[in-house]
């Protein structure tokens, strides 16, 4: 349905690619893998690289055909507790911990070079709140603000043909939006290798609202990159609502995701000059991230197809506005 405009993703896992196959192979053309190339995933021992798995994921996108995005280098999270220290526990110096970083990126995106089109090359650097621009952790402790830069030189070495990106969620939120911004335009001004944008899209059916996306689009496409969404979906609960009694979206609940997928897919279509994916983070409503997430108990359904992979309201929706 939108060949013509960008390509349509999904995050995948082990699991999915054999319960999903059949939905993923008819509906999309791209693939992410959700966890396996994440650093912890990749190299669990330093010198240790386990590729098993994240192979097995490359070789689903090849078999059929698809697209595939590379998530992600460099983030604080999911990253092996070795990497920042050395064999008695101590902080490594900064020296040791961006050799590290170099060989990691030179041996994974070296690895996957020509598999691979993009990559999330720096994940999620930002404060979310107040003025500091940049998150506190491990890496900027260690390497300082460098390390981001550094990240897309050696991945820019490893793999030249790769669209290299930067990632982030809350993207659309104004504070946050300003902040991207100005990291990315300062690698820009320093002539870092970088190629995109990737708005992670972890919605809800009450925010943000179209404006806030349209006006996020906008800013970043200011740039002169590509964007991407990398992570859509679209929750049933506000991020503070910690209800756990349901236990089926209601029929409002799927009209509202309807009306929501429809504004956001005719808005992602208006800039298909400067969209160049749109990934959802999973595929149909029997897998997602979002069950007991950040919710412990609580079932959700951020997709466009149900746990049995019909197609919902929101499919339809947005079917009809393909055909326009
Ligand atoms: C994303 N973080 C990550 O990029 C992805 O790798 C992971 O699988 C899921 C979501 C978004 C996020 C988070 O991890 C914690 C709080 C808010 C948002």
């Amino acid at each position: 349905m939108f060949a013509d405009d960008f390509r349509i993703g999904a995050a995948v896992n082990p699991l999915t690619i054999q319960s999903q196959e059949e939905l993923l192979a008819y509906h999309f053309n791209s693939i992410t893998a959700e966890n396996e190339m994440k650093f912890a995933s990749l190299q669990p021992e330093e010198g240790v690289y386990t590729f098993e798995e994240a192979d097995r994921l490359a070789a689903f996108a090849q078999k059929h055909g698809m697209a595939m995005r590379g998530h992600t280098l460099v983030w604080h999270n999911q990253s092996s507790g070795w990497l920042f220290e050395d064999k008695k526990g101590n902080a490594v110096d900064r020296a040791t911990l961006l050799e590290r970083m170099k060989s990691h990126i030179h041996t994974v995106a070296g690895r996957y070079k020509g598999g691979i089109y993009a990559w999330d090359v720096v994940n999620e650097v930002i404060a979310d709140e107040g003025d500091e621009l940049l998150r506190r952790s491990k890496w900027l402790d260690i390497a300082g603000p460098e390390f981001i830069a550094r990240a897309f030189e050696y991945a820019h070495e490893a793999d030249p043909d790769a669209a290299l990106f930067y990632n982030d969620y809350n993207e659309s939120n104004p504070g946050k939006r300003d902040k991207i911004y100005t990291l990315v335009k300062s690698l820009l001004d320093q002539g870092v290798p970088i190629h995109g944008i990737g708005l992670q899209a972890h919605w809800n059916l009450y925010g943000p609202s179209l404006d806030d996306m349209r006006a996020a689009i906008d800013k970043y496409a200011s740039l002169g990159l590509q964007l991407q969404l990398t992570e859509l979906d679209l929750s049933m609960f506000r991020f503070d609502d910690e209800r756990t009694d349901l236990t089926e979206p209601s029929a409002e609940m799927l009209e509202l995701q309807a009306e929501r997928y429809e504004g956001i897919f005719k808005l992602l279509k208006e800039y298909r000059d400067v969209i160049t994916s749109v990934t959802f983070w999973g595929a149909a409503d029997d897998y997602t991230w979002l069950n007991d997430f950040p919710v412990r108990g609580r079932k959700n359904w951020p997709f466009l197809f149900d746990e049995q992979h019909r197609p919902k309201p929101a499919f339809h929706r947005i079917a009809a506005l393909a055909r326009h």
